[in-house]
């Protein structure tokens, strides 16, 4: 069976926030545009967009979960909750989809809290400090290994090696 063409997309903790403080750090755009973002580009890929934001890690964790019934891959940015929560990882893991993880700030040039994810290895896609349109670049990326295009082995001729 093909896999659904729907990508759930998780925003953590005070990414409500986003375009009404710090844009030295974050930029001005706004959740609803980041999320307007993300539908346009999977749209142009054919697939669509399940959006959630919460300040809960329970709500987060059980929409990941619910992921595993109608999603082919999840696009998160998890916030602060990425420098802390195995939680947040291990339901991650648990639900076995591809995952991409997006930072719009380069967290490895900022504290030293920020440069250790619990995320990062259980993602296939990392998408660090390109700002909000580091969103887009995730889905697409995501879709692409969903697709099983890609870097892919080749021969040096552009064919695939099976
Ligand atoms: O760079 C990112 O995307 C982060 O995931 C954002 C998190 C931060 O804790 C991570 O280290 C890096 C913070 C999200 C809070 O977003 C705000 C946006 C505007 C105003 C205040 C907070």
């Amino acid at each position: 069976m093909n896999p659904p063409r729907r990508l759930l997309l998780v925003n953590g903790p005070n990414l409500n926030l986003l375009g009404t403080r710090e844009p030295e750090i974050y930029g001005s755009q706004t959740l609803a545009d980041v999320e307007r973002l993300v539908t346009d580009a999977a749209a142009s890929r054919g697939f669509e967009i399940r959006a959630v934001q919460s300040n809960h890690e329970g709500v987060l964790i059980d929409a990941i979960h619910a992921a595993r019934e109608d999603c082919a891959g999840i696009v998160i940015n998890p916030g602060g909750l990425t420098h802390t929560s195995v939680v947040l990882r291990d339901a991650l893991s648990g639900v076995a989809l591809p995952v991409a993880e997006v930072h719009i700030s380069d967290v490895s040039k900022r504290e030293p809290f920020r440069h250790h994810s619990y995320i990062a290895d259980v993602a296939v896609v990392h998408v660090i400090g390109e700002g909000v349109a580091g969103y887009a670049s995730a889905v697409d990326r995501l879709i692409g290994i969903i697709a099983g295009e890609g870097a892919g082995l080749t021969d040096g001729t552009g064919r695939g090696i099976p």
